[in-house]
């Protein structure tokens, strides 16, 4: 009876009921169930032998004993009679037997490439881990596993991989009180106050999923920046961090808030040509240095929103990022300098106002400097052409920022696989040097050939258990780690890499899912802002649809100025009859959108103010497409759900129930955003919906009326 129940208990926690807080992220390790696989597996990794002792080296060995215990049986190393050999270590430690095997591979490498290989040596077979560095190890570490993640063969291995992109970098754009700007997880998972005595444990799981996607750095602090963090009390917090973070590859860097030197140094100006601002920041850096030695740099946002920057006091974006960028050369840090700037002081379309002010200035910045630009001309809409300062800049190098926390995109409530986005993005072509110049080659720097290469990606995480608020966004973060390490990744594979280590290897799951996954990303655009319409969310939080916002003071700050519906049509002229914004893009590029009857119909509301009866290509009129678009993205989701339904047998009720409920939210949410969306735009249109589509329940007033005084995040 008693040894009955206990069998009951052991089987409930065996099978698929068991929880999953989703914690573990991709690293779950799970059991091996094809048994031929794990026995070849258990053969392989048998006996493993490693060289160099250093922190890195110990927590790449810790990695693989974690993933061993989870992936094959308890008793594997009795159990094998395998003698062949797994190796771990950099280069420099390796016997010449064993590098022998590799011939030239090393030359091709970085720092951070890494070789996974096979071969047979002495009557054994082996396989060898390695790379230049101790890092480099580590990433093979990880490539390993995930090979064993995925079920992958591990005979005749013949790997060598070095990252397209040098900077790799998380943005965490949270507060010191812990709140995150646009966080939609939680709290910041940085305790500064606990800090630097108390580790929080969940700093080294941290590291270990950024470092499991060659993650290389993290920016720790808001754009919106604090002066705080560069005093001595937040600097000791910081270097407990940077202490954690270093044998996993990782570097911690800081937003530097421009006014700094006058509100904690006690000066009275921060101009970027003052001697006395010069030294301070000097010092500065200096004394990060000291306590940090491999401190990565600053990331700056400057006169933009309301932040301080050069240009209070009369002097330019060159002026300040370069004054930064001496203070940090003798340390070998870089300056990050965002573009995101556009001004209340200047009347022309906002997705001018960026190219306008950098692009004057190309060559004229500091070689460790680089400009950190949003992949949009906006501000991370759910879809937006590619931002026009990569086609525009060949002398400086240009880091891409991609948002992977939800600002204008549902938050962490909707469903929404971003890689496909980014991947949109980076395959885009903007014909600099004719066919093929596309923004990747920009990004990796092989366009021009430039020394600084990186991309930073706006983190959505938080303090929550499963770290992203919605187990799904865990891909997002993954994805986009992936594509930094090399950014000619596909979406379908990252899609599918995440799932097999996140959750099945069951084809019947993974064919579904990821089919879900990919279709949710333009499901998202279709039900918020189909056919090139964007900032129409709600003001301030950005949660739900607010096109009829039209009060606030600065006028772009106003969804009205971004769709211009009015009885003739609906979108924002951008060609040369309009702002004529398409004339900082190539000739080849500029052509395509202004032709009304070429340009991409996704991006038609972007760049042209229709007519409500336009014909597209499809023969429907503007105004019917746009409506069966609403409705074709709240299908969508309506397919999400039930897709999710039916792979319930293939996941822990834990997850399955989490993403169920917010798969039904998100359901909920499209029909708001349809039926919000048309009824207001119908008052301009004065047509009916056309059939298929279907009808509001509520009225346009009901939904002007509401009011989300808590939403997160803002
Ligand atoms: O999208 C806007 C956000 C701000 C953000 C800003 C930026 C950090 O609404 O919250 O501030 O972009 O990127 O600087």
């Amino acid at each position: 009876m008693y040894k009955g129940k206990i069998l009951i208990i052991l089987c409930l926690i065996c099978s698929k009921g068991f929880a999953n807080d989703g914690y573990k992220l991709w690293l779950q390790y799970d059991y091996i169930k094809n048994e031929t696989l794990r026995l070849d597996y258990q053969a392989d990794v048998k006996n493993l032998v490693h060289f160099g002792d250093t922190e890195t080296i110990k927590v790449a060995l810790k990695e693989l004993e974690l993933g061993f215990a989870g992936m094959l049986d308890s008793n594997y190393k009795s159990q094998s009679k395998s003698n062949s050999v797994l190796i771990l270590g950099n280069r420099a430690n390796l016997s010449k037997d064993i590098t022998g095997q590799l011939g030239n591979t090393f030359t091709k490498l970085t720092d951070e490439g890494f070789i996974i290989k096979s071969f047979t040596l002495k009557g054994k077979s082996q396989i060898v881990i390695t790379g230049k560095s101790d890092v480099a190890v580590l990433y093979g570490v990880y490539h390993f596993l995930r090979l064993m993640q995925m079920n992958s063969s591990l005979k005749n291995l013949n790997i060598a991989e070095s990252p397209k992109i040098d900077f790799r970098l998380l943005n965490h754009w949270d507060n010191l009180d812990r709140t995150v700007e646009r966080g939609y997880a939680g709290f910041s998972i940085w305790d500064w106050h606990r800090l630097p005595d108390y580790k929080d444990p969940r700093y080294i799981d941290y590291a270990r999923a950024n470092a499991s996607i060659g993650i290389n750095g993290t920016v720790l602090t808001n754009v919106n920046a604090n002066a705080l963090i560069l005093t001595p009390q937040y600097l000791d917090k910081v270097e407990a961090l940077a202490t954690i973070f270093r044998p996993y590859g990782i570097k911690v860097y800081l937003t530097a808030r421009f006014s700094a030197p006058i509100e904690i140094g006690g000066l009275e100006t921060a101009d970027p040509l003052d001697a006395a601002v010069i030294k301070w920041w000097k010092e500065k850096a200096d004394e990060i240095y000291a306590k940090i030695p491999d401190f990565g740099g600053f990331l700056v946002k400057a006169n933009s929103e309301g932040q301080p920057g050069p240009q209070n006091y009369g002097r330019n974006h060159v002026d300040g990022a370069n004054m930064l960028a001496e203070a940090l050369k003798p340390h070998n840090g870089i300056v990050m300098w965002r573009a995101f700037v556009y001004s209340e002081h200047d009347v022309s379309d906002r997705a001018k106002q960026a190219y306008s002010e950098f692009v004057p200035y190309d060559g004229q910045f500091k070689d460790n400097v680089i400009v950190q630009v949003k992949n949009g001309a906006i501000d991370f809409q759910p879809r937006e052409p590619f931002h026009p300062m990569f086609g525009a800049m060949p002398k400086t190098p240009l880091m891409m920022e991609f948002q992977i926390t939800q600002e204008y995109l549902g938050q962490s409530t909707h469903s929404i696989f971003l890689p496909k986005q980014y991947e949109e993005v980076l395959e885009s072509d903007t014909y600099r040097k004719g066919k093929g110049s596309t923004v990747a080659k920009v990004i990796d720097g092989s366009l021009d050939n430039k020394k600084l290469t990186g991309m930073a990606g706006v983190s959505n995480i938080g303090n929550d258990i499963n770290w992203t608020g919605n187990p799904m966004l865990q891909a997002n973060w993954y994805g986009f780690g992936r594509l930094a390490w090399n950014p000619y990744l596909s979406a379908d594979d990252i899609a599918d890499e995440w799932l097999h280590c996140t959750f099945s290897n069951d084809e019947k799951f993974i064919q579904p899912v990821k089919d879900m996954m990919l279709k949710s990303t333009e499901a998202v655009v279709n039900y918020m802002t189909p056919l090139g319409l964007h900032h129409i969310m709600a003001t301030g939080h950005h949660y739900g649809p607010g096109p009829w916002v039209s009060d606030l003071s600065r006028p772009e700050w106003n969804p009205v100025y971004y769709h211009k519906a009015d009885s003739l049509g609906i979108g924002f002229d951008r060609t040369p009859t309009g702002s004529n914004a398409t004339a900082q893009y190539a000739p080849e590029v500029a052509t395509t959108f202004n032709n009304l009857d070429n340009c991409p119909e996704e991006l038609l509301l972007w760049f042209h103010h229709v007519s409500w009866a336009y014909k597209l290509k499809n023969g429907n009129t503007l105004w019917n497409n746009l409506a069966l678009k609403y409705q074709e993205g709240v299908d969508e989701v309506a397919t999400m759900v039930n897709t999710w339904n039916n792979v319930k047998p293939y996941v822990d009720e834990e997850r399955f129930n989490d993403v169920n409920m917010l798969l039904n939210i998100q359901y909920k949410e499209a029909k708001w955003w349809r039926d919000a969306c048309l009824l207001y735009f119908q008052q301009y249109s004065k047509q009916p919906l056309p059939e298929n589509v279907e009808k509001p329940t509520e009225t346009l007033e009901h939904f002007e009326a509401l009011n989300f005084p808590f939403a997160p995040g803002n």
